[in-house]
């Protein structure tokens, strides 16, 4: 089912790919980053400081960090609802981030979206969408506008297995395809949608060929090597920038936590987590580094203390931040009807 990524050795991919040593080192950093940017969101979860929904990326660093590294930096992002790793990989101040998970006002959309509906104009990353395919057609609008103005900006669509069965996801494809519109979807296959198996409902597991039947270009990639996953998304994205439509990319990756904090995973046994942890990103990237000197043990060390920093600080900031006010409560809201005592039906 799932093609085997190609082997060779780092240098061969490496030079694959055309990064430098310090932007491959890079990868593997931004990997640890969002690692342990969730581990201490999930810290934080169980301190009862995060309330609401919470999905994990952990185990899918490789596909964020991957993609987003072979895409301009002005190119938009429409990510689902398990977009931490996206919205860090594009480089959103993780303070900011962590302080929108406590729902407090310094939060990237001021304490107001949570989770699911991390969004920073400034980086081009348009959210965060909670609902299952919804954010497919709003990545085409955001396509055809740059289309329209002859830019050469395209939008990247990130959304998972779930999605595929979904009415926008068939809409979305078939506009994108018959427009041409410069979207490059990236469908994340982590076999599961919430606790169901993709074989239980999907009639074709390997999604990549789903979209064969709107005429876009398709391919799978081993989304657990970021470094493959960086060259392919490449590829795809200066095809789709060149003005031959939409690409679709199915990166087969797993999440090693359940789908949600509340997630007692009774649907998947545990040899098969084990076996796709010996897959982890982060832990083949290292080896693959290491066993080539491009980093030593120090090296690891020394990232790891960065990024453990970085997540304690954002947890501080976040802690420290203070909650919107009582004041702020209407701003942002455009409906009449929707004050308060003014409502008609309140
Ligand atoms: C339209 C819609 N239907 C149902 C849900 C409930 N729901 C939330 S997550 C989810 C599973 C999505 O799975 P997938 O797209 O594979 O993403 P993953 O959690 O694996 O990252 C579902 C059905 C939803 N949010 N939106
Ligand atoms: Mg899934």
């Amino acid at each position: 089912m799932m093609r085997q990524g190609k082997s060779g050795t780092l240098t061969q991919r490496h030079d694959g790919t055309g990064l430098s040593d310090e932007q491959v080192i890079g990868l593997l950093h931004k990997m640890m980053e969002i690692r342990r940017f969730e581990e201490k969101a999930a810290e934080m979860y169980a301190r009862g400081k995060i309330h609401g929904f919470l999905h994990l990326y952990i185990g899918q660093e490789g596909v964020a960090t991957g993609a987003i590294s072979a895409l301009r930096p002005d190119d938009y992002i429409v990510s689902h609802y398990r977009e931490h790793g996206h919205a860090l990989a594009r480089g959103l101040d993780p303070k900011r981030i962590m302080a929108e998970l406590f729902g407090k006002e310094t939060g990237v959309t001021g304490g107001r979206g949570g989770s699911m509906h991390l969004f920073d104009v400034s980086k081009s990353f348009m959210g965060g969408y909670a609902i299952v395919a919804g954010h497919m057609p709003l990545a085409c609008g955001l396509a055809l506008a740059e289309q329209y103005k002859g830019t050469e900006r395209i939008a990247a669509n990130f959304l998972g297995d779930g999605a595929v069965n979904e009415g926008e996801f068939h809409e979305a494809l078939n506009l994108a395809s018959v427009w041409k519109l410069p979207v490059l979807f990236v469908v994340e296959n982590n076999f599961y949608g919430m606790g169901t198996a993709v074989q239980r409902v999907s009639a074709t597991v390997e999604v990549y060929k789903r979209a064969a039947a709107y005429g876009i270009h398709s391919e799978q990639v081993d989304g657990m090597d970021v470094l493959a996953t960086h060259e392919a998304v490449a590829r795809l994205a200066q095809r789709v920038r060149s003005g031959d439509g939409p690409a679709f990319l199915e990166a087969i990756c797993y999440r090693f936590r359940g789908h949600s904090m509340a997630d007692p995973e009774f649907y998947r046994k545990k040899e098969e987590i084990e076996r796709w942890r010996a897959l982890d990103p982060i832990e083949q990237m290292k080896r693959r580094l290491l066993a080539d000197g491009l980093i030593s043990g120090d090296d690891v060390a020394r990232m790891q203390a960065e990024v453990d920093r970085t997540a304690t600080e954002a947890a501080e900031f976040a802690e420290q931040s203070a909650f919107p006010s009582r004041e702020s409560l209407m701003r942002d809201v455009y409906a009449d009807g929707a004050r308060g005592e003014e409502a008609p039906h309140a």
